[in-house]
């Protein structure tokens, strides 16, 4: 199998190493704070990846959580109407990276030096590694039937996905970008207390299967709506950190794959 990225992304429509277009891609993250790249994956790698998805999805480990918007436990003693301590669940099931095949196209878009190359432009960030673990670095997401990812605020400061799979119905990418800056400790609780009411107009994601997604999910207010349909929703997370030898917790790790 070939390792040429060309294989795998349709360089076509996006040109990883073209320095106009990483600025353009830049640009509009720095702006919107999200960049969706739609058929970001050639078909046939998209399939391939499909396929692998749907074969490994008998080893994802499902887990259901509690949390709160800032991915905390409820504080039982605090104030059950602050926003900042209300509980949402999130369940979805997971596979871990080291279950990935070696040669699986997401290895070799993952340590590719040209998609490197274009996160760090595109990011603004001096270096990305991956995690040092042998679990986090890559991972397949599936949420089935009635499954869902309650809003919150991510502890990462940017999130890359691949949407791999879309539901007949539900399951669908909703945020809003207002309401906190991450930067300057700045957090609107009564406009998030709104949103947890259901009261604001949220805005979606259309991403299609073989899309990319960029986006910096500190400063963002995101959800999962429950799918609705049998067909699950398979996304991919491609974790990557600013700084070498990071690892996810084993706390963590325990939650999210059910094992060190
Ligand atoms: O499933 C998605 O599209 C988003 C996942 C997400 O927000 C997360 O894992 O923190
Ligand atoms: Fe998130």
């Amino acid at each position: 199998m070939s390792k040429n990225i060309e294989i795998i992304v349709n360089y076509k429509k996006h040109p990883l190493s073209d320095y106009k277009y990483q600025l353009k891609c830049e640009n509009i993250l720095k702006n919107k704070s999200v960049l969706i790249l739609k058929n970001f994956l050639n078909r046939d790698a998209l399939i391939q990846i499909q396929n692998e998805a749907l074969s490994l999805q008998n080893k994802a480990f499902y887990c259901k959580q509690n949390h709160t918007i800032l991915l905390n436990k409820k504080d039982k003693k605090k104030d059950i109407n602050d926003p900042l301590n209300i509980e949402v669940i999130s369940d979805k099931g997971c596979v871990p990276h080291d279950l990935i095949l070696q040669n699986s196209y997401l290895n070799t878009l993952y340590k590719s030096i040209d998609f490197k190359k274009f996160l760090i432009k595109v990011l603004n960030v001096k270096n990305i590694y991956p995690y040092k673990d042998k679990l986090s670095s890559i991972n397949y997401n599936y949420y089935q039937f009635k499954q869902q990812l309650g809003w919150h605020f991510d502890n990462a400061s940017f999130a890359i996905t691949l949407l791999i799979q879309s539901p007949e119905k539900g399951g669908i990418f909703e945020y809003i970008n207002e309401g906190r800056d991450y930067k300057n400790n700045y957090i609107n609780k009564r406009f998030i207390k709104d949103v947890l009411k259901n009261k604001v107009k949220t805005k979606n994601i259309k991403a299609n299967e073989g899309t990319l997604i960029l986006f910096f999910g500190r400063n963002y207010l995101h959800r999962v709506t429950k799918v609705e349909s049998l067909k699950p929703r398979i996304l991919v997370t491609l974790n990557y950190n600013e700084e070498k030898n990071i690892e996810l917790s084993e706390n963590a790790r325990l939650t999210f794959f059910g094992r060190k």
